[in-house]
Protein backbone atom coordinates (compact mmCIF):
# COMPACT_ATOMS: atom_id res chain seq x y z
CA UNK A 1 0.00 0.00 0.00
CA UNK A 2 1.03 2.88 -1.22
CA UNK A 3 0.67 6.10 1.68
CA UNK A 4 -0.80 8.22 -1.07
CA UNK A 5 -3.65 5.60 -0.81
CA UNK A 6 -3.73 5.54 2.72
CA UNK A 7 -4.51 9.13 2.77
CA UNK A 8 -6.86 9.11 0.03
CA UNK A 9 -8.80 6.30 2.27
CA UNK A 10 -8.10 7.50 5.14
CA UNK A 11 -10.01 11.25 3.84
CA UNK A 12 -12.83 8.91 2.42
CA UNK A 13 -13.39 7.73 5.96
CA UNK A 14 -13.57 11.42 6.96
CA UNK A 15 -15.85 12.78 4.28
CA UNK A 16 -18.30 10.14 4.97
CA UNK A 17 -18.09 8.46 8.11
CA UNK A 18 -17.93 5.34 6.82
CA UNK A 19 -15.33 3.18 8.33
CA UNK A 20 -14.69 0.19 6.00
CA UNK A 21 -15.61 -1.03 3.08
CA UNK A 22 -16.23 -4.45 2.57
CA UNK A 23 -16.22 -5.42 -1.44
CA UNK A 24 -14.99 -2.78 -4.02
CA UNK A 25 -16.05 -2.55 -7.66
CA UNK A 26 -14.70 -0.04 -10.78
CA UNK A 27 -17.17 0.83 -13.34
CA UNK A 28 -15.78 0.47 -16.77
CA UNK A 29 -17.52 1.39 -20.25
CA UNK A 30 -20.99 0.18 -20.18
CA UNK A 31 -21.14 -0.16 -16.15
CA UNK A 32 -22.00 3.38 -15.52
CA UNK A 33 -25.64 2.24 -14.06
CA UNK A 34 -25.08 -1.05 -12.58
CA UNK A 35 -24.48 0.60 -9.47
CA UNK A 36 -28.11 1.34 -9.44
CA UNK A 37 -29.00 -1.64 -7.89
CA UNK A 38 -26.43 -2.30 -5.44
CA UNK A 39 -28.71 -1.18 -2.25
CA UNK A 40 -29.42 1.70 -0.18
CA UNK A 41 -26.72 4.70 -1.23
CA UNK A 42 -24.86 6.20 1.94
CA UNK A 43 -22.11 8.04 0.47
CA UNK A 44 -21.12 10.13 -2.50
CA UNK A 45 -17.49 11.76 -2.76
CA UNK A 46 -16.20 13.31 -5.81
CA UNK A 47 -13.02 11.69 -6.37
CA UNK A 48 -11.11 15.11 -7.22
CA UNK A 49 -11.96 15.62 -3.60
CA UNK A 50 -9.84 12.69 -2.66
CA UNK A 51 -5.57 12.52 -2.91
CA UNK A 52 -4.19 11.04 -5.73
CA UNK A 53 -7.28 11.18 -8.08
CA UNK A 54 -7.83 12.37 -11.43
CA UNK A 55 -10.22 13.46 -13.21
CA UNK A 56 -11.85 11.05 -15.49
CA UNK A 57 -11.19 11.86 -19.44
CA UNK A 58 -13.48 9.48 -20.75
CA UNK A 59 -17.49 9.94 -20.97
CA UNK A 60 -19.12 7.21 -19.83
CA UNK A 61 -17.65 7.69 -16.61
CA UNK A 62 -18.39 8.45 -13.06
CA UNK A 63 -16.01 10.32 -10.85
CA UNK A 64 -17.72 9.67 -8.00
CA UNK A 65 -17.05 7.31 -5.27
CA UNK A 66 -20.51 5.86 -3.98
CA UNK A 67 -20.89 3.78 -0.95
CA UNK A 68 -23.81 1.72 -1.14
CA UNK A 69 -25.09 -0.84 1.77
CA UNK A 70 -26.56 -3.69 0.20
CA UNK A 71 -29.73 -5.91 1.46
CA UNK A 72 -27.19 -8.13 3.28
CA UNK A 73 -25.49 -5.84 5.28
CA UNK A 74 -22.30 -5.51 3.25
CA UNK A 75 -20.63 -1.54 2.45
CA UNK A 76 -19.52 -1.14 -1.53
CA UNK A 77 -17.40 1.25 -2.36
CA UNK A 78 -17.77 2.03 -5.84
CA UNK A 79 -15.51 3.57 -7.79
CA UNK A 80 -16.32 5.54 -11.05
CA UNK A 81 -13.27 7.22 -11.74
CA UNK A 82 -10.66 4.99 -13.65
CA UNK A 83 -7.23 6.02 -14.57
CA UNK A 84 -6.46 4.75 -18.21
CA UNK A 85 -2.75 3.42 -18.72
CA UNK A 86 -3.03 5.17 -22.03
CA UNK A 87 -3.77 8.91 -20.50
CA UNK A 88 0.25 8.70 -19.50
CA UNK A 89 -0.01 9.50 -15.82
CA UNK A 90 1.59 6.53 -15.44
CA UNK A 91 0.99 2.66 -13.35
CA UNK A 92 0.90 4.22 -9.72
CA UNK A 93 -1.92 6.00 -11.37
CA UNK A 94 -3.61 3.72 -12.99
CA UNK A 95 -3.28 1.59 -9.84
CA UNK A 96 -4.46 4.01 -7.24
CA UNK A 97 -8.21 3.74 -6.82
CA UNK A 98 -7.42 0.04 -6.33
CA UNK A 99 -5.13 0.68 -4.03
CA UNK A 100 -7.46 2.77 -2.09
CA UNK A 101 -9.97 0.27 -2.22
CA UNK A 102 -7.76 -1.75 -0.19
CA UNK A 103 -6.46 0.78 1.92
CA UNK A 104 -10.29 1.53 2.98
CA UNK A 105 -10.63 -2.38 3.96
CA UNK A 106 -12.21 -4.02 1.05
CA UNK A 107 -11.49 -7.63 0.54
CA UNK A 108 -13.08 -8.37 -2.50
CA UNK A 109 -13.00 -6.19 -5.79
CA UNK A 110 -14.96 -6.19 -8.91
CA UNK A 111 -13.16 -4.68 -12.01
CA UNK A 112 -15.38 -4.20 -14.78
CA UNK A 113 -15.19 -3.11 -18.35
CA UNK A 114 -15.87 -2.74 -21.75
CA UNK A 115 -14.20 -4.49 -24.34
CA UNK A 116 -14.22 -5.83 -27.95
CA UNK A 117 -14.77 -9.39 -28.47
CA UNK A 118 -12.94 -12.28 -30.39
CA UNK A 119 -16.15 -14.48 -30.80
CA UNK A 120 -18.15 -13.77 -33.50
CA UNK A 121 -20.90 -15.33 -32.37
CA UNK A 122 -20.38 -13.38 -28.48
CA UNK A 123 -22.50 -10.18 -30.03
CA UNK A 124 -22.16 -6.87 -27.95
CA UNK A 125 -24.56 -6.25 -25.07
CA UNK A 126 -22.87 -9.62 -23.97
CA UNK A 127 -21.05 -9.65 -20.42
CA UNK A 128 -18.46 -12.34 -19.89
CA UNK A 129 -16.42 -13.70 -16.68
CA UNK A 130 -12.74 -12.96 -17.33
CA UNK A 131 -11.09 -16.02 -16.22
CA UNK A 132 -7.69 -14.95 -16.97
CA UNK A 133 -5.74 -11.74 -18.96
CA UNK A 134 -2.61 -11.03 -20.67
CA UNK A 135 -0.70 -8.23 -19.37
CA UNK A 136 0.35 -6.34 -23.34
CA UNK A 137 0.97 -3.14 -21.90
CA UNK A 138 4.74 -3.99 -20.98
CA UNK A 139 4.70 -2.02 -17.83
CA UNK A 140 3.31 -3.58 -14.38
CA UNK A 141 2.33 -1.18 -11.37
CA UNK A 142 4.73 -3.07 -8.99
CA UNK A 143 8.38 -2.35 -8.23
CA UNK A 144 11.28 -4.19 -6.96
CA UNK A 145 11.62 -8.05 -5.78
CA UNK A 146 7.74 -8.44 -5.42
CA UNK A 147 6.68 -11.79 -7.22
CA UNK A 148 3.14 -12.16 -6.57
CA UNK A 149 1.52 -15.29 -7.47
CA UNK A 150 -0.48 -14.53 -10.97
CA UNK A 151 -1.57 -18.02 -11.10
CA UNK A 152 -5.39 -17.35 -10.31
CA UNK A 153 -5.62 -13.66 -10.47
CA UNK A 154 -9.98 -13.84 -11.22
CA UNK A 155 -11.11 -15.91 -8.22
CA UNK A 156 -12.38 -19.64 -9.16
CA UNK A 157 -14.67 -19.11 -6.11
CA UNK A 158 -16.15 -15.62 -7.33
CA UNK A 159 -16.58 -17.15 -10.56
CA UNK A 160 -18.25 -20.06 -9.29
CA UNK A 161 -20.61 -17.45 -7.08
CA UNK A 162 -21.31 -15.69 -10.45
CA UNK A 163 -22.57 -18.69 -12.62
CA UNK A 164 -24.61 -19.61 -9.98
CA UNK A 165 -26.55 -16.41 -10.28
CA UNK A 166 -26.61 -16.40 -13.94
CA UNK A 167 -25.82 -19.69 -15.50
CA UNK A 168 -25.03 -18.55 -18.76
CA UNK A 169 -22.44 -16.44 -18.29
CA UNK A 170 -19.48 -17.68 -20.56
CA UNK A 171 -16.04 -16.63 -19.38
CA UNK A 172 -12.87 -15.29 -21.26
CA UNK A 173 -9.67 -14.45 -21.44
CA UNK A 174 -8.54 -10.42 -21.68
CA UNK A 175 -6.02 -9.34 -22.66
CA UNK A 176 -5.07 -5.34 -22.58
CA UNK A 177 -3.37 -3.18 -24.89
CA UNK A 178 -2.36 -0.28 -24.57
CA UNK A 179 -4.35 1.57 -25.92
CA UNK A 180 -5.61 4.43 -26.65
CA UNK A 181 -5.79 3.33 -30.45
CA UNK A 182 -7.59 0.43 -31.01
CA UNK A 183 -6.37 -2.78 -32.35
CA UNK A 184 -5.30 -3.14 -36.53
CA UNK A 185 -7.12 -6.56 -37.78
CA UNK A 186 -3.41 -8.25 -37.27
CA UNK A 187 -2.91 -7.43 -33.89
CA UNK A 188 -6.53 -8.81 -32.70
CA UNK A 189 -5.52 -11.70 -34.90
CA UNK A 190 -2.21 -11.84 -32.70
CA UNK A 191 -4.45 -11.55 -29.78
CA UNK A 192 -6.30 -14.57 -30.38
CA UNK A 193 -3.11 -17.04 -31.35
CA UNK A 194 -2.22 -15.72 -27.33
CA UNK A 195 -4.88 -17.43 -26.28
CA UNK A 196 -7.14 -13.41 -25.54
CA UNK A 197 -11.14 -13.90 -26.96
CA UNK A 198 -11.24 -9.89 -25.35
CA UNK A 199 -9.52 -7.34 -26.06
CA UNK A 200 -9.60 -3.87 -23.59
CA UNK A 201 -7.51 -1.08 -22.42
CA UNK A 202 -7.96 -1.46 -18.85
CA UNK A 203 -8.16 -4.15 -16.11
CA UNK A 204 -4.90 -6.00 -16.05
CA UNK A 205 -2.71 -3.56 -14.21
CA UNK A 206 -5.33 -2.99 -11.84
CA UNK A 207 -5.86 -6.80 -11.25
CA UNK A 208 -1.67 -6.69 -10.48
CA UNK A 209 -1.94 -4.50 -7.83
CA UNK A 210 -5.28 -5.80 -6.54
CA UNK A 211 -3.45 -8.95 -6.31
CA UNK A 212 -0.47 -7.63 -4.65
CA UNK A 213 -2.72 -5.99 -1.95
CA UNK A 214 -4.59 -9.01 -1.00
CA UNK A 215 -7.69 -8.32 -2.96
CA UNK A 216 -9.87 -11.51 -4.20
CA UNK A 217 -11.07 -10.40 -7.89
CA UNK A 218 -14.15 -11.04 -10.01
CA UNK A 219 -13.95 -9.58 -13.23
CA UNK A 220 -16.49 -8.90 -15.89
CA UNK A 221 -16.06 -7.64 -18.76
CA UNK A 222 -18.94 -6.43 -21.50
CA UNK A 223 -18.54 -6.98 -24.62
CA UNK A 224 -19.38 -3.66 -26.42
CA UNK A 225 -17.77 -4.24 -29.91
CA UNK A 226 -16.43 -7.01 -32.26
CA UNK A 227 -12.71 -6.34 -31.81
CA UNK A 228 -11.06 -4.92 -35.33
CA UNK A 229 -11.60 -7.62 -38.53
CA UNK A 230 -14.33 -10.11 -37.00
CA UNK A 231 -16.26 -8.15 -38.44
CA UNK A 232 -16.61 -5.71 -41.29
CA UNK A 233 -18.01 -2.38 -39.45
CA UNK A 234 -15.16 -0.21 -38.09
CA UNK A 235 -14.94 0.34 -34.49
CA UNK A 236 -16.23 3.47 -32.82
CA UNK A 237 -16.41 5.26 -29.21
CA UNK A 238 -20.42 6.17 -30.32
CA UNK A 239 -21.18 2.42 -30.95
CA UNK A 240 -19.20 1.13 -27.42
CA UNK A 241 -21.67 3.80 -25.91
CA UNK A 242 -24.54 2.79 -27.30
CA UNK A 243 -24.01 -0.92 -26.78
CA UNK A 244 -23.12 -0.06 -22.91
CA UNK A 245 -26.66 1.84 -22.58
CA UNK A 246 -28.57 -0.82 -24.29
CA UNK A 247 -27.26 -3.66 -22.04
CA UNK A 248 -27.22 -1.06 -18.40
CA UNK A 249 -30.57 -2.73 -17.50
CA UNK A 250 -29.43 -6.41 -17.03
CA UNK A 251 -26.63 -5.05 -16.06
CA UNK A 252 -28.02 -3.60 -12.91
CA UNK A 253 -29.58 -7.01 -12.47
CA UNK A 254 -26.66 -8.40 -12.75
CA UNK A 255 -24.38 -7.12 -10.59
CA UNK A 256 -26.74 -6.43 -7.94
CA UNK A 257 -27.56 -10.11 -7.89
CA UNK A 258 -23.84 -10.98 -7.99
CA UNK A 259 -22.94 -8.40 -5.34
CA UNK A 260 -25.49 -10.17 -2.70
CA UNK A 261 -23.90 -13.29 -3.11
CA UNK A 262 -20.43 -12.14 -2.67
I1 LIG B 1 -15.23 -0.60 -25.08
O1 LIG B 1 -12.14 -3.34 -29.38
C1 LIG B 1 -13.62 -1.28 -26.01
N1 LIG B 1 -12.43 -1.08 -25.49
N2 LIG B 1 -8.30 -2.42 -27.09
N3 LIG B 1 -10.25 -2.88 -28.26
C2 LIG B 1 -9.61 -2.33 -27.19
N4 LIG B 1 -10.25 -1.72 -26.22
C3 LIG B 1 -11.58 -1.65 -26.33
C4 LIG B 1 -12.29 -2.18 -27.38
C5 LIG B 1 -11.58 -2.84 -28.42
N5 LIG B 1 -13.60 -1.93 -27.17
Amino acid sequence: MTDLAAAAAAELRNRTGIENLDIAMVLGSGWGAAADRLGEELAVVAAAELPGFRPPVVSGHRAEIRIFRTAAGRTVGVFGARTHYYEGHGVDAVAHGVRTAAAAGAHTLVLTNGCGGLDPTVPPGTPVLIADHINLTGATPLRGPEFVDMSQVYSPRLRALAREVAPDLGEGVYAQFPGPQYETPAEVRMAGILGATLVGMSTTLEAIAARAAGLEILGLSLVTNLAAGVSDEPLSHAEVLAAGRAAEGRLAELLGAIVERL
